[in-house]
């Protein structure tokens, strides 16, 4: 029998769909907007540990139900613990560790933004290796307007993106970019229009969780390192994760169904 929708995640607010090798993380509560509190935080990192784990799990889809995809974290819960909380504690335990694991889990992870992406929202959409936007999706810095600085990794993804210059005005004037404007600038792999968001989605992450999950990871981990480095390290680096990646059942099977010309038959291992 499949899982409930909370019961991997343990919360309704966030839920866990799996079939077919991906599994499907979605963030539950659209009369908010489906902006985090402390509960959905939890429920997101425990989510992505256990796809972390399955290796059954072989992509991954982070989505929102309703007309967002996160408006990022919760205001009011912010607002009700006033001056009795640290910021940096809440970041640390919760934030900064959804975000490493969004980019250390050696398995595709795509996010599916089906509206406004917001603050910290907007930062867990770059973290996730490909982006499919609705036509009304939008990603709105909103960290400025509510005084406070880009954090979940904004700082370090969106200059990439954009440029610093074009980055630090959309934070200080706490601008948005349309889906159209996101994928001008590289942000967003693919626009589509909202009613097919899903079903695409789907279709890339079938698509991806039948590839060679080894090779995808790796690919993964190289690019990570590759971001921080040289040329030097990336060229060494490249060359000890091949050594890894060369010895996996799936690239002997990539290169058998080559020399037989047919398809693979990709198992993850
Ligand atoms: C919300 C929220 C929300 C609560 C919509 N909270 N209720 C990390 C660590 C520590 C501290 C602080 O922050 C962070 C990281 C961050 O993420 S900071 C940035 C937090 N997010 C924002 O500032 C975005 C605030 N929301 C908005 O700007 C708008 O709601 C957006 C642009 C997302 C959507 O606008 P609309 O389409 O016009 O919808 P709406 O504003 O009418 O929202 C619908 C409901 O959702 C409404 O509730 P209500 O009871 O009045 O119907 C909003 O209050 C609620 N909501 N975002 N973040």
């Amino acid at each position: 029998m499949a899982d409930a929708p909370g019961s991997v995640t343990g919360s309704d607010t966030v839920q866990y769909a799996f079939a077919d090798g991906v599994a499907t993380l979605t963030f539950n509560r659209p009369d908010k907007m489906n902006a985090f509190t402390d509960a959905m935080l939890h429920a997101l990192l425990k989510g992505l540990r256990a796809c972390e784990r399955d290796a059954a799990v072989r992509a991954i889809v982070l989505t929102g139900a309703g007309r967002a995809f996160t408006a990022g974290q919760d205001l009011s819960d912010v607002q009700d613990r006033g001056h009795g909380l640290s910021f940096k504690d809440h970041l640390e335990a919760t934030y900064n560790k959804i975000i490493r694991a969004l980019r250390s889990v050696e398995k595709p992870v795509i996010a599916g933004v089906n509206g406004v992406a917001a603050g910290a929202g907007a930062s867990i959409a770059f973290a996730c290796d490909i982006r499919l936007a609705a036509e009304s999706a939008k990603f709105a810095t909103a960290f400025g307007l509510v005084g406070l600085v880009p954090d979940s990794g904004a700082t370090w993804f969106l200059p990439r993106f954009l440029g610093y210059a074009r980055a630090y005005e959309l934070y200080a004037t706490g601008g948005r970019l349309t889906a159209a404007e996101a994928h001008a600038a590289g942000i967003v792999n693919h626009v589509v229009p909202d009613a097919e968001l899903a079903d695409r989605t789907a279709a890339l992450a079938g698509q991806l969780a039948n590839g060679p999950t080894k090779a995808f990871g790796l690919t993964k981990r190289a690019m990570n390192r590759a971001a921080a480095g040289s040329l030097d390290d990336a060229l060494d680096y490249e060359a000890h994760l091949q050594q890894i990646a060369g010895l996996t059942a799936d690239h002997g099977e990539g290169v058998r169904a080559f020399l037989e010309k047919r398809p693979p038959r990709f198992t993850g291992t």
